[in-house]
């Protein structure tokens, strides 16, 4: 086997980018606002669930998303239809976010918005399986989407996703008839690789599984202002 890649560059790369994540999650800490990081490969269904989930929570929640894309602004168009603050960062070549392109955005947002009045922010990573879930951007949870189209073996092929994942959707559920997948050798599949990851079946097409996902994020802000009050108290 021949090393592909410098092990001690991409440490350092690493590191520095933790130090980004963890800056951008102060930054989120203070202004009371949850992120969560989605995440997946091409197509499995991002910005089909961010629609959703902008139409289903604008009500209760005030939202904004990160979208990253690496040359378009498709996906962020179809996001600003539904009146909330959407911030599009363009990754060039690169097939993920960083820290340090989310810290942009951040402060796009703080410039151009009050972050203080946010709830939630969506960050839309660029659609890739392997290098998103190795570089944080201040996220407070990673959620993954693996859409049945892909086949159950992806847990074990691509495992960090999955051992990095709070929350695992598996999507396009509506399709289940027409391929030749073991939904329940792919559940396997994936607590081998994370046995506390929550899974949540879902299809945006007849809506199954989305009232699961809503509750879902809803106890994230609802953990996360917990959890924070904590630490104020503490520091107190
Ligand atoms: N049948 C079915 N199709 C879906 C579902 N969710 C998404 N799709 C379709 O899958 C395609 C890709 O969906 P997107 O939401 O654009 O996927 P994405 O992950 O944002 O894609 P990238 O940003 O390019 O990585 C679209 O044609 C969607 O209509 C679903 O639940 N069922
Ligand atoms: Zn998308
Ligand atoms: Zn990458």
């Amino acid at each position: 086997m021949h090393q592909t890649f410098d092990a001690a560059l991409e440490l350092n790369l690493l590191h520095a980018n933790q130090e980004g994540a963890d800056h951008n999650r102060q930054h989120f800490d203070r202004w009371g606002i949850t992120c969560l990081n989605i995440m997946s490969s091409p197509g499995a269904g991002k910005t089909v669930l961010l629609e959703q989930t902008l139409k289903a929570l604008k009500a209760k929640f005030k939202m904004a998303v990160i979208e990253g894309d690496m040359t378009t602004e498709l996906d962020a168009d179809r996001l600003r239809q539904y009146d909330v603050p959407v911030i599009p960062i363009n990754t060039g070549r690169s097939c993920h976010l960083d820290s340090k392109m989310v810290a942009g955005g951040i402060h796009t947002l703080e410039h151009q918005y009050n972050p203080t009045d946010l709830d939630l922010v969506l960050v839309e990573n660029v659609g890739n399986l392997v290098c998103p879930a190795e570089f944080e951007v201040g996220e407070h949870a990673k959620v993954a989407l693996l859409s049945l189209t892909e086949g159950e073996d992806k847990p074990l092929k691509y495992p960090v996703m999955f051992q990095e994942a709070d929350c695992l959707l598996v999507t396009k559920t509506d399709l289940a008839p027409y391929l030749d997948i073991d939904l329940d050798r792919l559940s396997d599949n994936v607590r081998q690789m994370n046995p506390h990851v929550s899974i949540i079946l879902l299809s945006a097409k007849t809506g199954e599984g989305l009232p699961v996902w809503f509750d879902w994020v809803g106890n994230c802000i609802e953990q996360n202002r917990l959890n924070r009050d904590k630490i104020i108290a503490i520091e107190r």
